[in-house]
């Protein structure tokens, strides 16, 4: 029999009450009581009840749960407070048979830890709660696209397989490319600058890697990073648009995905805004009078971060950090040179996205790239469009995956990425 689906379960109307329908599906669960025998169906849209009586009962074999089934059938009301209506069949056909034991238990019943959850990351989407945290990073994607569009930024697609270091040298991932070496894209910091001289806004949504031996919630080595860069706009500037863009996400799918956050067990928030702006050197008086021995230039370790946080919960910019903390890229102020027009996006201790305004005098910038110890040479394909009339910009990066544990209140990015890549985990 071939069948052709004619309904997302969540189509099935009053409407079509008495009419014949074709769904497809997977059998959540199956229930044979003599006479009769209950499918529960469910689809990406949702959830039915699908009742099989007579001669077709008779006949019907063992379904598996999980097995994938077309049902062709009639819509009718329902008794059962789970479903809005159910289905008495005509046909039923297996289309893909699940074989038991099956490694989760995709109802939950059963709990799998993460690792064995990601080691059947298919069968774990399931898992109403998974496929909801991934419906809903679907969404957020969708409105990050809509904000920045109507922003008039232009969104672009930067090599992942390059021939020197974006950011400077570490943690970079190099490869056998015909008989050179290769690295993968840790940012796609210099082409994004590079491309304000002819498009002026520009964003890219992508993985980037890093070859960090980090084992927390919060690393990975293939993160997703939202990246804009912006000519004639300063730090401030693109502070405004990235405290937008995270108020939309908020907005967005908190009023429109209601289901989602009910299936996973948590109410998205609306942050208040503006987001305070708090700068380093307040931070450094925070820390010393919690008792930390810290100094103005002295990095901001982990447990520091943690203090700060708790100072200012929720969504806060750090700004104005020291230059010498700053990458090559990033521009001094005018009034205190030691310092930088550059920010970080924190959700209290949480490093959410960092950014600044640029250096876009060359000669200041190879003279950056030197202080910092990194050969101008390796950086020449960068240096020479600044001899095009590189207008001033600003810019920064967000990591999408940290962005999706705020929203949805967990701690570990490993919940919102597919198949997560760590020193621990490269396959499946
Ligand atoms: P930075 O290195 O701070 O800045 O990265 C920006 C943001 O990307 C996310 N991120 C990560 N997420 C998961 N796992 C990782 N290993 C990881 N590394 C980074 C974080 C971080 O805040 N080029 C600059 C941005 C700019 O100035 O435009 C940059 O890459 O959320």
């Amino acid at each position: 029999m071939v069948f052709v689906k004619t309904h997302d379960i969540n189509e099935l109307t009053a409407d079509l009450i008495g009419n014949q329908v074709v769904l497809g599906g997977w059998v959540e669960d199956f229930r044979k009581l003599g006479k009769m025998s209950f499918i529960t169906l469910r689809d990406v849209t949702g959830i039915s009840q699908v009742i099989v009586k007579g001669e077709l009962n008779d006949n019907l074999g063992e379904i598996n749960r999980q097995s994938v089934v077309a049902v062709k059938g009639v819509v009718q009301e329902t008794k059962a407070r789970d479903f809005a209506f159910e289905i008495k069949a005509d046909e039923i056909d297996v289309l893909g048979k699940a074989v038991h034991p099956l490694p989760v238990d995709p109802i939950g019943r059963v709990e799998s830890n993460i690792d064995t959850r990601l080691n059947h990351r298919a069968l774990d989407m399931r898992n109403q709660k998974t496929a909801s945290i991934f419906k809903l990073r679907h969404h957020v994607l969708q409105s990050l696209r809509k904000t920045l569009a109507e922003k008039k930024f232009i969104e672009i697609t930067t090599p992942k397989i390059i021939g020197s270091a974006s950011e400077g040298g570490a943690n970079l991932f190099s490869l056998e490319y015909f008989g050179q070496t290769a690295y993968l894209a840790q940012s796609p910091q210099l082409y994004k600058e590079q491309m304000t001289i002819g498009l002026e806004r520009v964003f890219e949504i992508s993985n980037f890697y890093r070859a960090e031996n980090s084992h927390t919630g919060r690393h990975l080595s293939e993160f997703t990073s939202i990246d804009i860069e912006a000519a004639f706009m300063d730090y401030n500037d693109v502070m405004d648009v990235l405290e937008s863009l995270v108020l939309n996400v908020y907005k967005d799918t908190s009023e429109n995905y209601k289901a989602e956050q009910e299936v996973i067990g948590h109410t998205i928030e609306v942050p208040k805004s503006p987001f305070d702006r708090v700068t380093y050197s307040q931070c450094v008086e925070e820390l010393k009078s919690a008792g930390e021995k810290i100094e103005f230039g002295d990095d901001l370790l982990d447990s520091h971060l943690r203090i700060i946080g708790d100072n200012h919960p929720g969504f806060f910019f750090l700004t104005d950090w020291p230059m010498k903390l700053k990458p090559f890229y990033i521009r001094e102020k005018d009034e205190d040179p030691e310092l930088s027009r550059s920010f970080d996006l924190q959700f209290g201790y949480l490093e959410l996205s960092s950014g600044g305004t640029r250096l876009h005098n060359p000669d200041t910038l190879k003279a950056r790239l030197k202080e910092q110890d990194l050969d101008p040479a390796q950086f020449q394909d960068h240096l020479k469009t600044f001899d095009w009339g590189m207008p001033p910009h600003s810019g920064w990066g967000m990591g999408l995956d940290r962005l999706m544990t705020t929203l949805i209140g967990i701690d570990n990015v490993r919940e919102v990425v597919l198949y997560p890549r760590d020193p621990d985990r490269l396959k499946p």
